[in-house]
Parts: C-alpha cells; sequence; structure tokens
C-alpha cells in the first residue's frame, strides 16, 4: 500500500524485483541508478559498489517527480532468494504496491524460473494479496545470450495474466527503464489522488 504523507506531500510506493538466483536483479538496479540524471540522484544508495550474489537486499530510492502537487517516490527492493533469508523476505512483502519479475531467459534457468515464480505467488498468498491483482512487469533477461527460450514460451509460462513485459538486456541496460516505467504507469493508475 502506498504511503502518503500529506505534511510533505510525498507518496512512498514500494516495487519488489523478484525472480531466480543470477537472473540480474541487482543489475536493473544499477542500471536504473546509472542511468539517472546525477541532478536527480540526491537521495540515491549508490549501487555501484555492490558485486556478486546479493547477501540480503539491494535498495534503491527513484523520484517520479510531481503528480498532481504530490511528490511521487518509489522505493525499489530486490527479494534475496535464499530461503535462509525467510524472515527478511516476508518482511519485504510488507506494504507491497509492485513488483518486477526478472526471469533468465536462458534454456536452462527455466525450471528456477517456474520454480520463482510459484514462490512469489505463495508469498503473496501468505501475505494476503489479491495474487492476479497486485501490479507487475515480467521481464525476459539475458537476451543476449546463447541458447534462450523464445519470448513467446516464456510469456506462456510466465505470464499467462497477460501483464505488460519487456525483454531486456540488464548488462547493458536494455529494457530495464522500460520495465521501471511499465510499473510505474501501473501504480500511477492505482493512486487515489
Ligand atoms: N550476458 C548477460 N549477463 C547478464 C545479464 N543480466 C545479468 N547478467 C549476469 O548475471 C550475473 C548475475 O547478475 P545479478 O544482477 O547479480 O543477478 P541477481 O538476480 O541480483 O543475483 P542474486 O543476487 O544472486 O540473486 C552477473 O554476472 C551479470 O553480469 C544480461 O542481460 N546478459
Ligand atoms: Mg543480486
Amino acid at each position: 500500500m502506498a504511503f502518503t504523507n500529506f505534511e510533505t506531500r510525498e507518496i512512498h510506493c514500494k516495487v519488489l524485483y523478484f525472480g531466480p538466483q543470477s537472473a540480474g536483479k541487482t543489475l536493473n538496479l544499477k542500471s536504473i541508478y546509472s542511468s539517472t540524471a546525477s541532478e536527480m540522484k540526491a537521495g540515491m544508495i549508490d549501487m555501484s559498489g555492490n558485486a556478486g550474489p546479493t547477501p540480503f537486499f539491494d535498495f534503491l530510492p527513484v523520484s517520479l517527480g510531481k503528480i498532481k502537487d504530490f511528490h511521487v517516490k518509489l522505493h525499489l527492493y530486490t527479494m534475496p532468494v535464499h530461503t535462509l533469508y525467510e524472515t527478511l523476505q516476508h518482511t519485504l512483502m510488507k506494504g507491497l504496491d509492485a513488483f518486477v519479475f526478472v526471469a533468465d531467459s536462458r534454456i536452462e534457468a527455466m525450471a528456477d524460473n517456474l520454480e520463482s515464480m510459484s514462490h512469489v505467488r505463495r508469498l503473496l498468498g501468505e501475505h494476503g494479496y489479491s495474487i492476479s491483482d497486485v501490479p507487475r512487469v515480467i521481464q525476459y533477461n539475458k537476451r543476449d545470450m546463447d541458447q534462450i527460450m523464445p519470448v513467446e514460451v516464456l510469456r506462456e509460462e510466465l505470464n499467462s495474466g497477460g501483464f505488460p513485459d519487456h525483454e531486456a538486456v540488464a548488462t547493458r541496460s536494455v529494457g530495464t527503464l522500460e520495465t521501471l516505467q511499465s510499473v510505474a504507469k501501473q501504480i500511477i493508475k492505482t493512486l487515489s489522488i
């Protein structure tokens, strides 16, 4: 649920990036960070130093600017994959406004994608969200790699609900901003301002 502060005229929304291990969740946030104009970077946590698997989670606040006299901010988080961090997963699930599912397009990652998607659905259910109603974007990442699944198959397996989806190459910042814009558009529609 978006948090509205009427005194400061700010609305804070929470977006979680899900997906299997190494799908490119952290790189999505890094790419958004590096594509943001330096004058807009105030308040962002510099993520350029983080490398390798994410031990806990990543966090990146981004500003959408003013909408009807309210300053709208998105708080982007990546969800840790390992069940070792179950408590953290439950904490991150609270107050969710939308999510991005980053799929790894490689054929060998298909089973992990499916398992990760059912984990997301399970978490949504456990936290009282209406599974088919939470705004989301599905991203088919690593489109530059060899031996990848056709997008139509990924769509059939991971996006039967017909949510907005995008192809991406996060290493080259291809599709990462489009994914963010897509999720922002859906969130803005749900804001009651
Ligand atoms: N070729 C290619 N490699 C990618 C792409 N996206 C991510 N990678 C690589 O995949 C690896 C994992 O990327 P991360 O962004 O750390 O993935 P993650 O989902 O945050 O991984 P965890 O934090 O371990 O769950 C890195 O070596 C990236 O360079 C892509 O689009 N193309
Ligand atoms: Mg990571």
